[in-house]
């Protein structure tokens, strides 16, 4: 009995003191100033958050996943479910990897970089072109011309996209950032625009990629201006194509070429025409944020959690 009581006793002392022990090592550790550390369990990725499925991006990620062996799955979502989760991430300081392209405003927003690709798969510098079904230049010579002279930079792209995300209002940004850059929409106008319009409509497409967002707004808003009347219809990839193609939507502002959109260019480039290129120098990939230790995709296997 006596034994018992003293196991006891002293069960409970050595715990005692060894808890007391780490108490205090754990006290001397913490440096009540110090950043938030990314503790283990933070470290690492559960799955790449992807965007809409028909994105070129996403088939290109599918290819990775193959040519990398990555041993982890895409998830469907959208562009605006992305920046969400890149957000929340950010605030927690976990890693987190996406499907990203530039141009984008999440990189004016946050610290973030691609990762390295060196099989290629992400391609490499494409450009942002208009597509129009191939009776344009005949029924909408105007429209036509207008988008034939369509170009800006990543200024002017930024500018409408960060505003697009301040304000959920995209035919208002349109407006007042025209109202703002008049001498850079002048450039692409065709002389005398409008002359030919007469209320006639527009059908455009796009999908709620925000890049597609700031450049179809902006040229509904001109058109509008020179007297048109738009009607802009949010699609998957593959309609905003092969609806194109058919006849049913006048144009969209957003084939990315000559990679991410490669199959669907295939599939509906000859009942279409290219008409002008809006944007050179984009680019797609994996993106994380910085301070995600790895620089290259072969390095994601080392960090794959649950
Ligand atoms: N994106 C933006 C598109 C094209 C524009 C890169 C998400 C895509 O992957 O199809």
């Amino acid at each position: 009995m006596k034994g018992k009581v003293w196991l006891v006793v002293s069960v409970f002392l050595v715990a005692a003191l060894t808890l007391g022990v780490v108490g205090c090592d754990v006290e001397e550790d913490v440096d009540p100033d110090a950043p938030d550390e990314i503790v283990d369990e933070d470290v690492g990725f559960a799955e790449i958050q992807g965007i809409e499925p028909g994105a070129g991006i996403m088939e290109a990620t599918d290819e990775a996943i193959d040519v990398y062996g990555l041993n982890l799955d895409v998830l469907e979502a959208s562009d605006a479910a992305m920046t969400a989760e890149l957000s929340m991430s950010i605030e927690n300081n976990e890693w987190i990897v996406v499907t990203g392209w530039a141009p984008h405003w999440k990189f004016a927003d946050w610290d973030l970089k691609f990762l390295e690709d060196p099989e290629e798969v992400y391609g490499g510098e494409e450009y942002i072109a208009s597509m129009a079904h191939l009776g344009l230049a005949d029924d909408m010579p105007e429209v036509h011309a207008l988008l034939e002279n369509f170009e800006w930079g990543d200024d002017e792209i930024g500018t409408v996209m960060d505003m697009n995300a301040d304000v959920d209002d995209p035919m208002g940004n349109a407006q007042t950032w025209i109202a703002d850059n008049q001498d850079i929409v002048d450039a692409w106008l065709p002389e005398d625009f409008g002359a030919e319009a007469d209320g006639q409509e527009v059908r455009i497409s796009m999908v709620e990629w925000d890049c597609a967002t700031a450049s179809t707004y902006v040229i509904a808003a001109v058109l509008e201006d020179g007297g048109y009347s738009v009607d802009i219809t949010p699609v998957d990839a593959a309609v905003m194509w092969s609806g194109t193609a058919t006849g049913d939507f006048d144009f969209f502002t957003t084939a990315w070429l000559p990679g991410t959109h490669e199959t669907y260019f295939a599939d509906y480039g000859d009942d279409l025409e290219e008409v002008g290129v809006s944007y050179e120098g984009a680019r797609i990939g994996l993106v994380v944020p910085e301070y995600v230790t790895i620089d290259s995709i072969t390095e994601i296997n080392d960090y794959i959690i649950d």
